[in-house]
Formats: C-alpha cells, sequence, structure tokens
C-alpha cells in the first residue's frame, strides 16, 4: 500500500488539507487567511501595481484565486524543503526528542515569518496590522503550524524511516495529539488576549484624536440638503405610505402601522453627490425602519417590474432599479440615532438606500411604485446621474494634529466606499510619492463608513506638512486620483491638508 510515492502523496494531502481549511474558514466565517496577508504583504512591500493591473485586467474575479494559487506554491515549496530537511534529520531515540527537532523545523521559519519578514514589511507581528483584522492571522498561523506538525509526524512514520528508529507509534501519537492540543489551546487564549489588548488600544487612539469624525454622527450633527427652501411639514395623522404599481396587492399603511412591522436598526453613511473633495455633506446615523424587501413581500412583485420609484411629499421623486431596493440594506425609516425623524430628514419617513447617492434617499416619502421602465427622477432631469453609485472618499478631518505621546503626533478622518466597504486607508507627506498605512477602525455595519487615524513624527509636522490621504475599497480598488467636480457622478481626487501641531 505504501509504495516509493508516499512521501510525495502525503505532502500533497497535507497541503490539500490545509488549502481546505483555509478556504473554508474564509469563505465561510470571513477569517482573512495567512495567504492574503502574504499577498497584500508582499505586492505592498515589493510596489507592484502591475500584479493588480493583470489580475483587475481578468474578466472574471481572478483576484482571490490567484492569492490561493500562488501561496499554494509557496506552501509546496516549503514542504518539499521540509520534507527533504526531515529525511536527512538526526533521529533520536526518544519520541520528544525527534518531536523538537521537528517542532522546530516547523516551527522556526513560521516564527521568522510572524515575527519577522511580516513586521519589516509593516505589516506587524503575525501580519496583525494588515486587513484591518488584528486577529484572524493568529489562530490561522496556530493552526498552519498543528496541520504542518501533523504533516511531518506523517513523514516521519512512513514505514522505511520508521523502521530504523526507536520511537514506537503510539509513543509519538501521544506526543503529537498532546502538542497539538496544547497549541490550539493556547492558540485560542493568546488569540483572545490579542483581541482586548488591540481594540483597547486602538479606543485608545481614536479617542485621542481631537476632532475626528464621531463614528455616528450625534443627532443634529448630520448635514441636510433638499430641493425645498422651506422643509415640507407633513401631519402624522394624514400621511399615509402607499406601495403601488406592479404589485399583486397594493398596500396603504399610516405610521402606526409601518412602526407595527419588524424593524432593523443599521449604521448608514448617507452622502450628497454634491459633496466636494473634503467636504461635509456626509454623515452617519443608526437608522431604524421596516426593510423594502419585508414590504414587497407583503405585495408582491409583479412580473415585468424592474423598477422602484419613490414620490415625495414636496413632488419630489427618485428612482432606483428593483435588486438595489431589494438589498438588505434598503430601508423605510423612521428613526434615526432611536428618535423620531426630525422634519428636515423626512419625518415621518424616509428611504435609506446604501450605496448610492442621498438624492436617491428619499426623505417625506408617499408612496412606492414598481415600474417597468427606468424614471427621470428630479436631479435626473438636471443632469445629474441615474446610477449615482457613490465613489470611495477618503477624508482628513484637522488640520492640526494631537500630541499622542513624545514626538508623535496623530491625525485622523474619515472614508467611505458605499457597500464596497473601506479595506485600507494611506497617507502622503510627499505628494504622493510614498504611501504609509492608517489605522482603520472597522465600520459600525456594512453601509457605514470607517474611521482612521495616522501617526506623523514631529521633525516632519513642524513645518507644516500637507497630508494627502487615499483609501481602497472593500474590492481592492484604489481611490482615483482624476479630478471630477460634483456634476454629474460625484466628485473625485484626493483630499490633501495642511496640518500642522496642534497649539
Ligand atoms: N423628498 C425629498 N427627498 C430628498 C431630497 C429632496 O429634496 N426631497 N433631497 C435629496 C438629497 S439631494 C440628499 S443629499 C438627501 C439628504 O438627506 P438628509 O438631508 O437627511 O441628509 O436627501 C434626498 N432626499
Ligand atoms: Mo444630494
Amino acid at each position: 500500500m505504501i509504495g516509493r510515492s508516499t512521501p510525495v502523496r502525503v505532502t500533497l494531502l497535507a497541503l490539500g488539507a490545509w488549502l481546505a481549511v483555509t478556504l473554508v474558514s474564509r469563505i465561510g466565517f470571513g477569517i482573512v487567511s495567512p495567504v492574503e496577508v502574504v499577498f497584500e504583504g508582499v505586492t505592498r512591500f515589493l510596489g507592484v501595481p502591475w500584479v493588480f493591473n493583470l489580475i483587475h485586467a481578468a474578466p472574471w474575479d481572478f483576484d482571490r484565486y490567484v492569492k490561493f494559487i500562488a501561496f499554494g506554491v509557496i506552501v509546496l515549496a516549503w514542504l518539499i524543503v521540509m520534507w527533504w530537511v526531515t529525511r536527512r534529520l538526526w533521529i533520536w531515540r526518544s519520541a520528544w526528542g525527534t518531536f523538537a527537532t521537528l517542532a522546530a523545523v516547523v516551527v522556526i521559519p513560521l516564527l521568522l515569518l510572524g515575527l519577522g519578514v511580516l513586521p519589516l514589511m509593516g505589516l506587524g507581528v503575525f501580519g496583525t496590522a494588515t486587513l484591518n483584522r488584528a486577529w484572524p492571522p493568529v489562530p490561522l498561523f496556530s493552526a498552519s503550524v498543528a496541520a504542518l506538525l501533523a504533516w511531518s509526524s506523517l513523514v516521519l512514520m512512513w514505514p522505511d524511516r520508521a523502521a530504523r528508529t526507536d520511537v514506537s507509534r503510539r509513543a509519538w501519537f501521544n506526543v503529537m495529539s498532546r502538542t497539538v492540543l496544547g497549541l490550539a489551546l493556547g492558540a485560542s487564549a493568546l488569540s483572545r488576549a490579542f483581541i482586548a489588548r488591540a481594540q483597547a488600544l486602538q479606543g485608545a487612539l481614536f479617542d485621542a484624536v481631537r476632532g475626528i469624525s464621531p463614528a455616528i454622527t450625534p443627532l443634529g450633527g448630520h448635514y441636510v440638503v433638499s430641493k425645498n427652501f422651506v422643509s415640507p411639514r407633513v401631519r402624522e395623522g394624514q400621511w399615509r405610505l402607499e406601495i403601488a404599481g406592479l404589485v399583486d396587492t397594493p398596500l396603504t399603511l399610516d405610521l402606526d402601522a409601518l412602526r407595527a412591522l419588524p424593524s432593523v436598526t443599521r449604521p448608514t453613511t448617507l452622502m450628497c453627490v454634491s459633496n466636494q473633495v473634503g467636504g461635509d455633506l456626509i454623515g452617519t446615523y443608526e437608522w431604524t425602519g421596516v426593510r423594502l424587501a419585508d414590504l414587497l413581500e407583503l405585495t408582491g412583485i409583479r412580473h415585468g417590474a424592474s423598477e422602484i420609484v419613490l414620490y415625495g411629499a414636496d413632488n419630489y421623486t427618485d428612482s432606483f432599479p428593483l435588486d438595489v431596493g431589494l438589498r438588505d440594506g434598503t430601508i423605510v425609516a423612521y428613526l434615526h440615532n432611536g428618535e423620531s425623524l426630525t422634519r428636515d430628514h423626512g419625518f415621518p419617513a424616509r428611504v435609506l438606500v446604501p450605496g448610492i447617492y442621498g438624492m436617491k434617499n428619499v426623505k417625506w416619502v408617499e408612496r412606492i411604485e414598481l415600474a417597468e421602465d427606468d424614471h427621470i427622477g428630479y436631479w435626473q432631469a438636471r443632469g445629474w446621474s441615474d446610477e449615482a453609485i457613490i465613489k470611495t472618499l477618503s477624508r482628513i478631518d484637522m488640520d492640526q494634529a494631537t500630541r499622542i505621546s513624545e514626538g508623535r503626533w496623530a491625525i485622523g478622518g474619515v472614508a467611505f466606499a458605499g457597500i464596497r466597504g473601506i479595506r485600507s486607508v494611506e497617507i502622503s507627506i510627499d505628494g504622493g510619492d510614498s504611501w504609509q498605512d492608517a489605522v482603520l477602525e472597522d465600520a459600525r455595519g456594512p453601509y457605514a463608513w470607517s474611521r482612521w487615524t495616522a501617526v506623523l513624527d514631529e521633525p516632519t509636522l513642524l513645518q507644516g506638512v500637507i497630508v494627502m490621504v487615499r483609501a481602497t475599497d472593500g474590492t481592492g480598488d484604489v481611490q482615483t486620483e482624476i479630478v471630477a467636480p460634483p456634476l454629474p457622478d460625484g466628485a473625485s481626487g484626493y483630499h490633501r491638508r495642511l496640518v500642522t501641531p496642534s497649539a
């Protein structure tokens, strides 16, 4: 049964198992894999935008497969080297000694990687500074150690080698199983401590930076935009929401009926299409309301419906495609930050639709109509974009840095890319020649902006320094530096600001 090709087979098996575990935990649980950490680091370290250009030129979502294939090749090479080394190892006559030798072969390269190579690349210990996730690499690196130990023991126990050692399979199994168990327990305790510490440090940093936007905009702090000189006053008792058009059973709700339906609460960032680079027509409230998908569940959707048209009490209309309306984040909201909507924000109810600009988030909404064809809304008739997909934005919130420790000063701001999310934020102090990673705070939810902070050292700052910021969205696309005005589909370009130390 066991022939010459066994080591190769065992190696491939171990590699396959390892990749399977990594893929399942990535796709199923969103746990960032060491594959991505290393890939991210290598590409960033080598500064090879062409790698990404190549990947993004592919017509399908090639990106993640390239990462896994590339990393698979690296792991395979490593396994082959280890197999070669273990074959030539001096095998002691005790299970522990043999085990220690093997463990060193496996663990030392991992420690070198985690404590040496990755920090040197600026990715933090075990890659903890990457991808906005401080902890997942730690348990996964530990799992990799365990998997590789298991593999190495298989190599050791293949017959022609076993024949030359006094270590019994049972002794070997005992040692190995105990170590793997210990490793797993230790790693989970370690990573829990790590999470707590990282969160505390991060929280303290964001609290310390003066002038940074709060993650949730306090009531009254949100921008207000409407076509009206004075906001319409809608009487609660007279207000009705009609859902009509291509539905099976049209529905009319008063405010009590809307409030009685199951609701959701979501931090959602709204941004006006006319927001300038660095502008403040952006804010994040926690909105509460009923999912539009749930409302359309009640009415049914007739064949042929492809567009949702909204009508406000101020003769305002706008529309978006049906599939955008059916997104989880699209709601008919009646509370912001736990309180009834103010008149300016659309009392008694308004629509929130993540991913597209503010104008599509119709306030004082009275009628939701399913239609067959696209509809030209109020602003579209005036030349503004109909698709209105939010462009990636990043903003520096202050022009005075906060001193956080001896010789170190911090600035910060927000970044937003609609439903694509923010993967990373970088700043440049040399006009864009080089970029340094900012610390990213976890967004409060998939529809909310992310806050960032970055540290500047004193000599840089003293004379005043022009800081530039750019973000990378959740799909890996870097914010465009091409300058565009707000009309017709939103401003773009990098925000820059002269920063000095605070008095
Ligand atoms: N009924 C109605 N809804 C409207 C508008 C309007 O003029 N009338 N303005 C839109 C625009 S352009 C923006 S940016 C957002 C602003 O929402 P906010 O004032 O709650 O921040 O509302 C949108 N919804
Ligand atoms: Mo807007």
